[in-house]
């Protein structure tokens, strides 16, 4: 093939160029003449960020190849650890809550946040984090995590450490904000952040995209690129060197979530399991959660789009939702697990999934389009792929009042709406399991309530915190730090 001629060039772009045209991808140097010799550098450092070698199989089996993913031949409902223990439970989940503090005491366990994505739903301008989302002050999600850890910290007497995943997109924007904002508190040596790995995206014929003439379109690798970009950034041996031994993952766009939750650190820790996970019943058959499943002996995640109508819809004997454990993609993952799977970048076990997306493009004129139908394939692979590859692994039902409502759209079902309601909500329950009265109107609170995790972590925490009652107007805003 005749592909665009790199005459007289550095010995690197020609060296570059024998390997496009080895992976077929030489038409990423079409504009090659019209570029400045800045752009150049930037196309070749571009190119170089490109894992050229192995891009010919990957692109044949998943890019052209719509290779839907292959479901297990035998499919069963998993069996989780209760929400609230059975008596014959009780002492465990107490064993358990105390082995949990332990751990957070010593701090052999760190939060690990996932915020790279792209937040495209939300339309913010900005990392999703400094959405703003408390119900009172307003507070932004990082904000909220932040004294979660505080909270936490002082609570337990711990200094936990934080690690942040950012994409290359986000990265310069995230640390400014904390920065700008002291770090909302936190000792600025414990908040790590890491760039997340990115993939080019796709033609549908399994070109690269171009997004400038000088510039690929990357996009981020999914959650599931956490695992590599833990090791690849240090972090991971910086853990081993602090003694870290958990981390609790959870992802931006859920201000409920417990951050650092004694009771699961406590029988991840106590059962061996490398990988734990929190479930929760889901509202409706095709809520848009993943499943977990036991799928031909192993517990995994069928992601909501790969689960079969006829599965989603399916009854127990008694009319239950068979497959009714949805995942709110919060987990504690070893750090031995993780190191484990990424040993060997090469045999890097996560699979990769295949999504049919709008991206922008130059053209091979030259011309820059912004598509009106998905034109492109995106890879990711997704963190909990990892499930079926750990040992042990165990699941956790929760409440999804207490533990989960996430911010994805502007309004409607998971909106920054419905987010910050259920925040007042809780705030409201908490309260009043504390014993003290909440004026409640039409099924809503009557007024605005929010409280700081610097204050209590949870409904049992405020009870303690809150011993002379608060002074509550109807229709006010009130705020407890
Ligand atoms: C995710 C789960 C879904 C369910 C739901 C709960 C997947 C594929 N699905 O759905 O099963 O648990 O969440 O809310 O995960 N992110 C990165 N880098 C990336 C891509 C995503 O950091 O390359 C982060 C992103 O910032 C966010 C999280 O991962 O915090 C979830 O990503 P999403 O919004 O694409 O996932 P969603 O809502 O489809």
């Amino acid at each position: 093939m005749n592909s665009p001629i790199i005459q007289s060039e550095s010995e690197q772009a020609k060296a570059i160029q024998a390997r496009l045209r080895e992976a077929n991808q030489t038409h990423l140097l079409a504009h090659w003449h019209q570029l400045d010799d800045q752009q150049r550098e930037l196309l070749l450092e571009d190119i170089n960020r490109i894992n050229l070698a192995g891009l010919s199989g990957l692109i044949k089996s998943h890019v052209m190849a719509d290779r839907p993913f292959t479901l297990p031949r035998d499919i069963r409902p998993v069996v989780c650890y209760p929400a609230r223990p059975g008596i014959d439970q009780v002492g465990l989940y107490a064993d358990a809550v105390k082995r949990g503090v332990s751990l957070i005491r010593r701090n052999k366990v760190a939060a690990l946040t996932v915020a790279g994505g792209q937040g495209t739903r939300l339309g913010f301008d900005g990392p999703k984090g400094a959405f703003p989302i408390s119900p009172v002050k307003s507070k932004p999600l990082f904000q909220l995590f932040a004294e979660f850890i505080r909270g936490t910290n002082r609570r337990y007497g711990a200094d936990l450490h934080w690690y942040i995943m950012t994409s290359p997109q986000n990265h310069a924007d995230t640390v400014a904000f904390f920065e700008a904002n002291h770090f909302f508190g936190l000792r600025p040596q414990r908040v790590r952040f890491f760039r997340q790995g990115i993939m080019p995206a796709f033609s549908m014929d399994g070109k690269i995209l171009l997004d400038q003439k000088h510039r690929i379109a990357f996009s981020p690798d999914g959650h599931g690129g956490s695992l590599l970009a833990l090791r690849r950034s240090g972090m991971l041996a910086e853990m081993a060197e602090a003694g870290i031994e958990h981390l609790s993952y959870f992802q931006v766009d859920n201000p409920l979530v417990k951050a650092i939750d004694p009771l699961f650190i406590g029988l991840h820790d106590m059962t061996g399991s490398e990988m734990s996970s929190k479930t929760i019943p889901k509202v409706d058959d095709l809520e848009r959660v993943g499943n977990f499943v036991i799928g031909d002996g192993k517990a995994m995640v069928i992601e909501y789009s790969d689960l079969p109508d006829e599965l989603a819809h399916a009854r127990d004997a008694n009319g239950n939702r068979l497959f009714d454990a949805g995942s709110i993609a919060i987990h504690l993952l070893s750090r031995r697990f993780v190191e484990r799977l990424t040993a060997d970048e090469a045999h890097f076990g996560l699979p990769w999934h295949r999504a049919v997306k709008k991206v922008p493009y130059v053209d091979e004129r030259g011309r820059r389009i912004e598509p009106e139908k998905p034109n492109a394939v995106k890879l990711e692979s997704f963190i909990f792929d990892a499930i079926p590859l750990a040992g042990k692994p165990l699941i956790l039902q929760t409440i999804r009042e207490e533990e989960f409502s996430p911010v994805k759209n502007v309004t409607g079902v998971d909106s920054a709406e419905s987010s910050r309601r259920d925040l007042n909500r809780r705030a409201a329950r908490w309260l009043e399991s504390a014993g003290h009265a909440v004026p409640w109107r039409e099924g809503e609170p009557d007024g605005l309530f929010e409280i700081s995790p610097l204050l209590a972590l949870d409904a049992d925490h405020l009870r303690e915190q809150m011993s002379t009652p608060p002074r509550i107007t109807p229709g006010g805003a009130h705020y407890w730090e």
